[in-house]
């Protein structure tokens, strides 16, 4: 940006003194600088620098001049307007590619680039004032045009640069707000947020949906055989068995210390079947120890509901088979049998009662307080 503003300055200001081959070199910098913008846009959205790309523009500038006959101006000039509209193009093509959701968010990046286009009016031979030029000629007035452009066009980038920044910063603090920085997985709010879009999707479609809920066995014996660093390297296998093994459609985080969870868009038997899966390739995974294999075994509570079943009450439930498969003997899929509170919700919704529940005695006060706690 310095470059440019040096490279235009000097020109609008001293070009009728420096002397014609000045005067172009001086547009040279002045594409370069555009080359090292375009470039910037490039490193800011995570590609790398492209230096042949950064000085093709002041080549092409250059050999332009060179070969062309001196009086072919307006051609010199349609190339130079070319040149930096390209540059412009090129790096408004970035800020839209690069944009992650919403590209309402960078319309006055992507709106610039009409602010980039009348500075390609700068190479406009008949704006360059001369000395004696009076105030109100249209060259005067052509100049001021250029120079309240120019000042747009300097405050807009300064906008720009500043609410990209922006809008990263505030998306890496709202990625690390819902990752788990040890597994990459969602964690506990990350996962809770990413899993209602789903439940609601599918309780549009009118699908079932089913919940994983998984628990690594006698995990704190592996911290007090093996030291911590050891159990976070099977967090992070654990992590990947169950990346690795459920579907892309699938989702899945770390909800606990040792504890994850998954939602599959899917009937409760297909569930049964992924879980299985997961339980039996962590068991494979063969970690051995200088002392011989390490155990490596999970147990998983799974649960089912039809369309419209609130997640809450299918993480309750998962959780209560959870306990299940370890009150069973551990490394076991055990499968919700019911889920009295979903139904209910579910057919009181339907129905259009809104009716509050009536608590029962036994079960129901026992799901409530699960639920509660997943709401943490
Ligand atoms: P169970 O089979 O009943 O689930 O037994 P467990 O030992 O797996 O369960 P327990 O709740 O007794 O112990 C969980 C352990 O997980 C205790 C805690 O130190 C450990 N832990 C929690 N978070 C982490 C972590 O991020 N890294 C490591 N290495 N250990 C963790
Ligand atoms: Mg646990
Ligand atoms: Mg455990």
């Amino acid at each position: 940006m310095c470059s440019a503003a040096a490279s235009v300055a000097l020109w609008t200001l001293a070009s009728n003194t420096l002397g014609e081959m000045l005067s172009l070199a001086l547009n040279a910098v002045g594409f370069l600088a555009c080359g090292m913008v375009w470039n910037a846009s490039r490193v800011f959205h995570g590609r790398k620098p492209n230096l042949p790309g950064l000085v093709l523009g002041a080549m092409a500038w250059i050999a332009a001049v060179m070969t062309l006959d001196p009086g072919a101006s307006a051609l010199r000039m349609t190339i130079g307007a070319g040149i930096v509209a390209i540059y412009c193009g090129a790096d408004r093509y970035r800020i839209v590619v690069g944009t992650p959701q919403n590209i309402t968010k960078r319309w006055p990046a992507i709106a610039d680039t009409g602010a980039a286009r009348f500075r390609t009016d700068a190479a406009d031979p008949t704006w360059r004032p001369a000395a004696t030029t009076a105030i109100c000629s249209p060259a005067a007035s052509g100049l001021t045009v250029f120079a309240i452009e120019l000042v747009l066009y300097a405050v807009g980038t300064v906008f720009v640069i500043f609410m990209l920044v922006s809008e990263r910063t505030v998306t890496a603090h709202r990625t690390a707000a819902s990752m788990d920085p040890l597994t990459g997985m969602f964690n506990r709010r990350g996962f809770a947020e990413a899993t209602s879009r789903v439940i609601e999707r599918e309780a549009n479609a009118g699908r079932p949906v089913t919940v994983l809920i998984f628990d690594i066995d006698h995990f704190k014996s592996i911290n007090d055989r093996f030291g911590h660093p050891a159990g976070d390297e099977i967090l992070k296998l654990f992590s990947a068995v169950v990346v690795n093994t459920l579907r892309i459609t699938d989702l899945s985080g770390r909800v606990g210390g040792e504890e994850f969870a998954a939602l599959l868009p899917c009937s409760l038997e297909e569930g049964v079947l992924a879980a299985e899966r997961v339980r039996e390739a962590f068991e494979c995974s063969g970690i051995v120890d200088e002392t011989g294999p390490v155990d490596t075994t999970v147990s998983i509570g799974v649960a089912g509901g039809p369309a419209g079943t609130e997640l809450e009450v299918l993480l309750a439930a998962a959780d209560t088979a959870l306990y299940q498969a370890k009150r069973s003997g551990r490394n076991r899929v055990e499968v919700a049998e019911e889920l009295p509170l979903s139904l209910e919700h579910w057919r009181r919704k339907t129905a259009g009662l809104a009716r509050p529940t009536q608590p029962q005695p036994g079960r129901q006060p026992r799901i409530r307080a699960e639920a509660a706690m997943w709401r943490r």
